[in-house]
């Protein structure tokens, strides 16, 4: 957590005044779902306690100054009637993104000192990119005075991270979950109807740990785009086989996929298996979550990982290592890896007395095997998005 005051002390050496607005919003990390978003499935993330942080004072002008203590860099650009991305792409296209979102909705984007911090590492699959995106909508909401709803904020972000300015077409669960989160909750997605529900999660029985491998994964891009095209090929070929348009995987009946599973190629009945048993699994952990069953959700991870391990294909040594050494942990419900995979993070269910012992233990037998030292995070479900009027301006 970066503090109130560490941030505007900070934005006060860096721009000679005072911070009028400061907005926070969260990283996340996925709890169970997993390569189901697209693919029209269920997915149910949870808030971590990391966020990116933004402070911000009107200008008067138009201009736009960012300050991004991640990078350590300043970054200058005119607020004209229409943005234009700048030539190469870096940490301020994110904002940039958005403010063009805002001025597509012909809301005002006006001149403004801008520094942006937090501490949701980067590039560990906690979603830093959607914090960041849903932290400056949320700020721009407040002082463009839009009005916008969390839902429209996190679509908002979406359509910031699929445009010009940052160029990458993903799914809504990390912009959804960061503007929507609730403390001691879930949200339960449905990535083809877009509706989503908070589902309460007892954290005095149980804490959240990411357990982060600190293998780079090298083969995520390629490998990711695959396994798309595997299921969307099996989309086509069950919906054909059977005469219906089914609009995603998961409106396939397991009937129907039990009846044409052995003409499909091998592969892509394994992708399907994973997609239709995981949108079980998914269900399953709601009704676990809402009588604090927290064996049984745990049951569901491990169900989970070996699926994502045999079915889909995603895992790798480092994270299967980190599942079994958290089974034999005492106080651990579950463990499965999150995220797209092949490196990456894992997620573990551990009793909150058990957590100290579970960590040493983690680092201890996972450093011996692969010699490095996972970092591990502790977190409860936590809040989204907020912005705070420091003065009025
Ligand atoms: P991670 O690896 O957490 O960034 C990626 C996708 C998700 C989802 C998961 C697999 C991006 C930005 N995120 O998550 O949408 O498909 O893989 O469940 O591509």
């Amino acid at each position: 957590m970066i503090s109130n005051e560490h941030i505007s002390d900070v934005f006060v050496s860096i721009f000679q005044t005072d911070a009028e607005w400061i907005s926070s919003a969260p990283g996340r990390v996925n709890i169970i779902g997993e390569h189901t978003d697209y693919n029209g499935g269920y997915v149910l993330p949870a808030a971590i306690n990391r966020e990116v942080k933004m402070a911000a004072s009107l200008r008067g002008d138009n201009r736009l100054f960012l300050y991004s203590e991640y990078h350590r860099e300043m970054y200058e650009t005119l607020i004209s009637t229409k943005i234009a991305p700048p030539p190469q792409k870096s940490w301020h296209n994110y904002f940039l993104g958005v403010a063009e979102q805002f001025q597509k909705k012909h809301l005002p984007v006006p001149g403004m000192n801008v520094l942006i911090s937090g501490d949701v590492p980067l590039g560990a699959g906690l979603s830093s990119s959607a914090a960041y995106e849903v932290c400056a909508a949320t700020l721009l909401n407040t002082i463009s005075e839009a009005n916008l709803a969390p839902r429209e904020i996190a679509l908002l972000a979406q359509a910031a991270e699929h445009g010009d300015f940052v160029g990458v077409k993903c799914g809504i669960m990390d912009q959804y979950i960061s503007a929507m989160a609730l403390p001691d909750h879930a949200l339960l997605i449905d990535c083809h109807t877009l509706d989503a529900t908070p589902v309460p999660f007892n954290s005095r029985k149980a804490s959240i740990a990411i357990i982060n491998s600190m293998k780079h994964r090298k083969l995520v891009g390629s490998e990711y785009n695959r396994r798309r095209a595997e299921c969307e090929e099996g989309l086509r070929l069950i919906s054909e086989w059977s005469k219906k348009s089914f609009s995603s995987l998961r409106h396939i009946p397991s009937e129907v996929f039990d009846r044409f599973k052995e003409q499909l190629p091998l592969d892509v009945r394994k992708r399907l298996r994973h997609n239709l048993t995981e949108n079980d699994r998914v269900r399953a952990c709601v009704q676990f979550f809402a009588c604090d069953n927290f064996k049984e959700v745990g049951h569901m991870l491990y169900a989970s990982h070996a699926s994502l391990r045999d079915d889909f294909e995603v895992s790798c040594a480092e994270l299967d290592a980190i599942v079994d050494i958290a089974s034999r942990c005492e106080g651990v419900y579950g463990c499965r890896m999150t995220g797209a995979g092949f490196g990456g993070c894992a997620l573990a269910l551990v009793a909150p007395e058990k957590v100290e012992s579970f960590k040493s233990r983690m680092i201890e037998e996972y450093n011996r095997m692969f010699s490095k030292t996972p970092e591990i995070y502790i977190t409860p479900p936590s809040a989204g998005a907020n912005v705070l009027r420091k003065k009025n301006g």
